[in-house]
């Protein structure tokens, strides 16, 4: 063992050591960051680029460890972890942030956005940057957000053609009462369910639908068990990459803007591979025999005046709505 007279001595000397000292005491931090999905998905690719990036700008002294999978459990759960700083980051998707930030179920709201291209020019503006902020308030700081296409229905019954086939269908939701309400209100029974346990509740009938994107009807393989696809299109709620303040407030100044500038600048790489991943998806779902159908979208549009009436209250969130609303595309 070193003697106490040793260890200051050895100290002394790096302290001494100009060249030295940044390497040796500056600490290293290797930051947890939790994904449900699999290793290769653009939301955990996209993380992976920024920790590379963070790595380079802070010459390897912070690091990003993404864990895929729900290797550290399911959105909800994740979400308690993160505020408390046991998880450092979260990759997320906005629906099971809606009952805890009201703010986060404007962009979630069925039919909201116009197109991608508008979703992009709303979360990318201020309205987006007014909806990361609106994190702060929970112990979490909002970093930036993903892109998640459009989420339609899917069940392993019939095709999903105009509003009275969703009748009496029990379609599995995330965790957040919006969808819930947005499910029932369609004529069909909500369940809400983790991502984890969707496949096997399918396979055994508990229920007989969920709705998502393509990529994540294909990388969970539900099309096996679910095959109709039915192109609603209904919410097109965006992905959030979040910190926990604990962990953020940890970093110096100089980090966190590092953090920030990375997590900004991950975004276009997600949407690359976001972009080429659903068309992928899509050819693959396809051939291997899921059912893909148009839908008569109107009705269920107007189904939603109650989802509207109940989740954009308080006139904060009306204004938000209608400055969404009146976005337009050059
Ligand atoms: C996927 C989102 C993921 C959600 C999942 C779900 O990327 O964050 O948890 O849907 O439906 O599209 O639970």
């Amino acid at each position: 063992m070193l003697s106490r007279r040793t260890l200051v001595s050895t100290a002394a000397a790096l302290l001494a050591t100009p060249a030295v000292t940044g390497r040796a005491f500056a600490q290293t931090v290797t930051l947890r960051s939790t994904d449900i999905h699999p290793d290769g998905y653009p939301t955990i690719e996209a993380v992976k680029f920024m920790g590379s990036l963070i790595e380079q700008r802070t010459g390897g002294r912070i690091k990003i460890n993404v864990f895929h999978s729900a290797q550290l459990g399911g959105e909800k759960d994740t979400i308690e972890q993160t505020r408390f700083g046991v998880i450092d980051m979260n990759r997320i998707n906005m629906a099971p942030f809606n009952n805890l930030i009201a703010e986060t179920n404007v962009p979630s709201l069925p039919f909201l956005f116009r197109s991608v291209a508008h979703m992009r020019k709303v979360m990318d503006g201020e309205i987006g940057d007014g909806i990361l902020n609106a994190f702060s308030a929970h112990g979490l700081v909002g970093l930036a957000f993903y892109d998640s296409g459009a989420r339609s229905f899917y069940n392993s019954k019939r095709p999903i053609a105009t509003l009275a086939d969703m009748k009496g269908m029990k379609i599995r939701v995330q965790q957040s009462d919006m969808f819930i309400d947005l499910v029932n209100a369609l004529g069909a029974n909500a369940t809400p369910m983790p991502f984890g346990e969707v496949y096997t509740s399918l396979q055994t009938g508990v229920i007989d639908g969920a709705e998502n994107n393509w990529p994540s009807f294909e990388s969970t393989r539900h099309f096996e068990v679910a095959k109709f696809y039915s192109l609603t299109e209904h919410s097109m709620s965006p992905e959030v990459l979040v910190m926990s303040k604990r962990s953020f407030d940890r970093l110096s100044a100089g980090d966190r803007d590092i953090v920030r500038a990375a997590a900004r600048e991950s975004v276009a790489k997600m949407r690359e591979l976001w972009e080429a991943r659903e068309k992928s998806s899509e050819a693959t779902v396809r051939g291997r025999g899921a059912q893909v159908n148009p839908v008569e979208k109107q009705a269920f549009i107007d189904a939603m005046r109650p989802i509207y009436e109940k989740y954009v209250k308080d006139a904060a969130l009306k204004a938000m709505v209608a400055k969404i609303q009146a976005v337009t595309l050059a």
